[in-house]
């Protein structure tokens, strides 16, 4: 197994060393093939050629032949839930970089949706999402899944940014590297479909995504309820089992998993404010006024970000003191 290890020296792989040796464990892994082994979905070359880790990872790492879509289907379901967190916890991307390698996220939370949920048709009612927001089916034709997750932030993260009034250094570099490794995750889920034959698509990293007056046409919030993560508050952040510092990411994939079940009817049900009339903390956090008892405003947040925030921090940028020492920050609070 060493020797066959060895064939994956040389590179920059402490990281996937440290995957391997858990894979291996659970028998995950065989040899590491070339990089042509992959059935790789013409959609997603541009994002993958645009992200060297998941080359890297693509040329590393081979799914076993006792990992296959024969496989008891909860079995590979918690095999990619564990493959996810043990990327989020062992990649050396996870970290800033310029605060002496603080850690971004810890352990990630997974749901799974189903590609036919009629909820991704309710999402594009204007008053949810908007026409522009496309299905499964149109990101991914034989689309069956879309697998969600939730990079919760660490408390170092959490905690620089406690103080009511500016974001600190730590949060805003955590905006910015933070979704760059989000992306990187999404890339590695999408590329782990793969490895497995299936076809998977990352929308958010799709040369099709783009956001247009502040509405994208994925929305991650949205995707993650639908996955059973969680539903919203107040500030239009997605409360979750932990909380809602933290960001979202997903794949909607060709692979047959049964989708998990929602735990909420409301879309709004983990929010006192928005059940009873309770709590409104995220209210007095915000510095930009943007909260009120008629919802958040996003372009009053949006303007508060590029106008105030970003001409200090640029290039990030960043705030989320809502979502900060509030009820919700870590938990469910109802
Ligand atoms: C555009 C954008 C913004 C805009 C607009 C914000 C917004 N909430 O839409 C601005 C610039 C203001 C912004 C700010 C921030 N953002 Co932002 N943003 C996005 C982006 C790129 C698209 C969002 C989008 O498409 N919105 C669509 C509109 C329609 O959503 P909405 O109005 O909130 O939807 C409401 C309706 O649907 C309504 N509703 C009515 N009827 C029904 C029926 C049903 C069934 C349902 C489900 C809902 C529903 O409920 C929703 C909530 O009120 C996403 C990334 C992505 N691809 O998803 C990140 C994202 C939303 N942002 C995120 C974050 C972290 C932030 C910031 C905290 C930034 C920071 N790091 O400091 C701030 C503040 C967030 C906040 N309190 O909302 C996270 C959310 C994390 C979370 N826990 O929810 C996301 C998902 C990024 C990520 N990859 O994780 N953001
Ligand atoms: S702080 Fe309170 S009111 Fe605001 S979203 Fe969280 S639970 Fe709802
Ligand atoms: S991110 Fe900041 S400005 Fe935007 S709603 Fe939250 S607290 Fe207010």
């Amino acid at each position: 197994m060493y020797e066959k290890m060895s064939f994956i020296a040389g590179r920059r792989i402490h990281v996937f060393r440290l995957l391997y040796h858990i894979f291996v464990q659970y028998q995950w892994v065989s040899i590491p093939l070339h990089p042509s082994h992959f059935q790789t979905n013409p959609a997603i070359i541009p994002a993958l050629q645009k992200n060297p880790a998941v080359l890297l990872w693509n040329e590393s790492v081979h799914i076993s032949d006792d990992w296959r879509l024969d496989m008891d289907t909860s079995e590979i379901r918690r095999r990619i839930q564990s493959g996810l967190c043990a990327f989020v916890e062992s990649s050396s991307k996870n970290a800033l970089m310029a605060h002496d390698g603080m850690r971004i996220y810890d352990t990630p939370l997974m749901g799974i949706a189903s590609a036919n949920d009629p909820l991704f048709l309710e999402f594009r009612r204007p008053d949810v999402v908007g026409p522009d927001h496309l299905p499964p089916q149109e990101w991914l034709p034989g689309a069956k899944i879309v697998i969600s997750y939730f990079l919760p932030f660490t408390k170092q993260i959490r905690d620089s940014n406690r103080k009511p009034g500016f974001p600190s250094e730590e949060w805003v570099s955590a905006w910015l590297d933070g979704e760059a490794f989000n992306n990187t995750a999404r890339a590695f889920l999408a590329d782990l479909m793969i490895g497995l034959g299936a076809d998977a698509v990352a929308p958010c990293i799709d040369p099709r995504f783009h956001i247009t007056a502040l509405v994208s046409n994925w929305s991650e919030r949205h995707v993650a309820y639908a996955a059973g993560l969680g539903t919203f508050g107040l500030h239009r952040a997605l409360i979750t089992a932990k909380g809602t510092a933290g960001r979202f990411g997903s794949v909607v994939t060709s692979l047959e998993l049964t989708p998990d079940c929602r735990s909420y009817t409301r879309y709004d049900e983990y929010c006192p404010y928005l059940t009873k009339g309770t709590c409104a903390a995220c209210m007095r956090r915000c510095p930009a006024l943007a909260i009120t008892e008629a919802g958040k405003d996003h372009l009053a947040c949006s303007d508060y970000l590029d106008n105030v925030v970003f001409p200090v921090f640029a290039p990030r940028h960043g705030c989320a003191k809502c979502n900060i020492g509030v009820p919700c920050e870590y938990a469910i609070p109802v």
